[in-house]
């Protein structure tokens, strides 16, 4: 019986709220360039507050080039000009506070935009004192330091003639690493975090935070299939880590009131029990990749590029080893969808015109009954879907396109068929199609010509038909919130799994004091046995995403919460 942690549970206002991503530049367009931007976030508050989320969390919207669509910034204290002006990132900070709602930034502190100053600086000459903002190494034997791949294609190092050495980048050329080892670099990272809470917002998003510090020794690491070497065992929660965090909470977090979740690609339980360390000294929870990974099991072709979807069992498995693990020591993040990922009614759910709403209630219904955090990403609210890439030229995210060039055009290991297959399951840019308002032309996200095309099912599936249907996504969502808010055994009660073994139905009880919360989702197309509703228990429905239930059986893609006072 797990031991019952949920009274000495420290109560937090990031407990229990409900975050909602935006990805500015596909949320709405406010000027008409195409380009989602601030105004338009602020003209859709109303929105947000009906939907009754707590706290946004905007991807980035610092300068920059926008290599990898503002996770490269190039000034820290000013606004992307695509997205407007600081007085509207003034005007809506103070709109959303107005209206109850707090605005978390994301962070991007591993690396730079190489069009930063510091980087302008630090590859003019090995003497400049800028030159150890960043990671110079010369090169081996007349190649690169070593063999690791950055996340974006090709090999992780960049040669610049200019000083005849190369400098790291995990992810693209344009998006050089920052040497953390460099305390100048901590002092600049924490005077610029400083700045953004002295202007009011409520915490931040920390991109690949896990990643910030390297083994010096940058040694070689395991040759995957694509000939590159692995960075993960020299980057990932690497050696002084969590020193910098805990300098880092020092320096600026405990002086501010703050939800802070960092991004940490590759981490384990062991370790998020330290970044997310109930005492306080780290962050407040981490995002966990595990469950978004299992995708890349079956149909695997290449790296993340997959027409695989992942199987129920091993989600279950991952989420709650996640809920059993941090119980009474670490604060979870619940989500299954982001900017980076694909659509989850079409990854875990079932996008048919038949299942697509029954089942993205469902998955939402198994989410949200969770103990953690719970992050809506924009639309998922509203059951979007993946789209089709007809071609390269549908796709904007460098990630696709760096992929295509290398294992498409020059390793020719994968034929285009087969990657715009992989490209339709697991692309990025399926979570960056814009937000879909109404049935109006380009869905009423913009009056211009969108930076990417819409999806082209925005006729049927839009916020304007939605929020009126009772029926709806939007309207199930608002029901899930609004428990959250209501119930405290949602966020508190203790998690205890049920039905572990069973191949279609997702089940689990939430207890706190002497209230019992029963969950069940059928995660298939089929009917499924289950008898745990069939016991007279009295008892209260809270929600379900079906007319009545039936005695014995999940029906396809039901969900059912019930609640239960002993
Ligand atoms: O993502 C980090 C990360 O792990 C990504 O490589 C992600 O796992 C991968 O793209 C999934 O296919 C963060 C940001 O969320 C992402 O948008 C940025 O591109 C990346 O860091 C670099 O800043
Ligand atoms: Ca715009």
């Amino acid at each position: 019986m797990q031991e019952n942690t949920a009274q000495k549970e420290p109560r937090a206002w990031w407990k229990e709220a409900v975050i909602y991503q935006i990805y500015p530049r596909s949320f709405m367009d406010a000027n008409g360039d195409g380009i989602g931007d601030l105004a338009g976030i602020t003209s859709r508050l109303p929105y947000l507050r009906e939907l009754g989320v707590d706290v946004l969390w905007l991807s980035p919207v610092y300068a920059s080039p926008n290599d990898d669509n503002g996770y490269d910034i190039s000034d820290y204290r000013a606004i992307m000009k695509d997205f407007g002006t600081m007085a509207d990132f003034d005007t809506l900070l103070a709109a959303a506070h107005r209206a109850g709602i707090k605005i978390v930034m994301d962070l991007v502190v591993n690396h730079t935009s190489d069009e930063h100053p510091w980087f302008i600086e630090s590859r003019r000459s090995k003497e400049n004192p800028y030159r150890d903002y960043y990671i110079w190494r010369p090169g081996k034997d007349g190649k690169e330091p070593n063999n690791w791949a950055s996340c974006f294609s090709g090999s992780a190092w960049q040669y610049d003639a200019a000083t005849g050495e190369y400098y790291l980048h995990l992810f693209s050329k344009k998006q050089p690493d920052l040497n953390w080892e460099n305390p100048k670099v901590r002092d600049e990272v924490y005077d610029l975090m400083t700045f953004w809470c002295d202007k009011g917002i409520d915490g931040f998003r920390m991109d690949v935070i896990s990643l910030i510090s390297k083994d010096q020794r940058f040694p070689d690491g395991p040759v995957k299939p694509d000939g590159y070497g692995d960075f993960s065992p020299y980057c990932v929660s690497g050696p002084r880590v969590h020193e910098y965090l805990q300098e880092m909470n020092r320096r600026v977090l405990s002086h501010y009131d703050l939800l802070t979740v960092g991004e940490a690609a590759g981490v384990t339980i062991e370790e998020a029990k330290k970044y997310a360390r109930s005492d306080g000294k780290e962050l407040g929870m981490v995002f966990q990749f595990e469950h978004v990974g299992e995708g890349n099991g079956k149909g695997s072709i290449i790296e993340k590029w997959t027409t695989g979807k992942p199987k129920m069992p091993k989600v279950r498995a991952i989420l709650n080893k996640w809920q059993r693990e941090l119980a009474g020591c670490a604060w979870n993040s619940l989500y299954l969808d982001n900017h980076d990922q694909p659509r989850c009614v079409s990854m875990f759910g079932n996008d048919s015109p038949r299942w697509r709403v029954r089942s993205a209630k469902m998955l939402a219904t198994c989410l949200h009954m969770q103990k953690g955090t719970p992050y809506i990403y924009q639309g998922e609210e509203l059951g979007m879907t993946n789209t089709q890439f007809r071609s390269l030229a549908d796709c904007r995210d460098l990630e696709e396109i760096n992929a295509w060039h290398e294992y498409v055009d020059e390793q020719q290991r994968v034929t285009p068929e087969t990657m715009l297959a992989c490209f339709d399951n697991v692309a990025r840019d399926n979570a960056r199609t814009p937000m879909q308002w109404d049935a109006s032309e380009n869905a009423g996200f913009t009056t211009g010509t969108p930076w990417i095309a819409v999806n082209p099912n925005y006729r049927e599936i839009n916020a304007a038909a939605e929020i009126s249907d009772p029926d709806s996504v939007f309207s199930y969502y608002q029901r899930l919130i609004a428990l959250r808010h209501k119930y405290d055994i949602i966020v508190y009660g203790d998690f205890l799994p049920l039905l572990e073994d069973d191949p279609a139905v997702y089940a689990y009880e939430r207890r706190l004091g002497n209230e019992r919360l029963l969950v069940a989702c059928n995660w298939t197309e089929h009917e499924a046995p289950c008898t745990l509703f069939d016991a007279p228990m009295g008892g209260k429905e809270l929600i379900t995403n079906i007319g009545a239930h039936k005695k014995g059986a999940l029906l396809p893609y039901e969900a059912r919460v019930m609640l239960f006072e002993s």
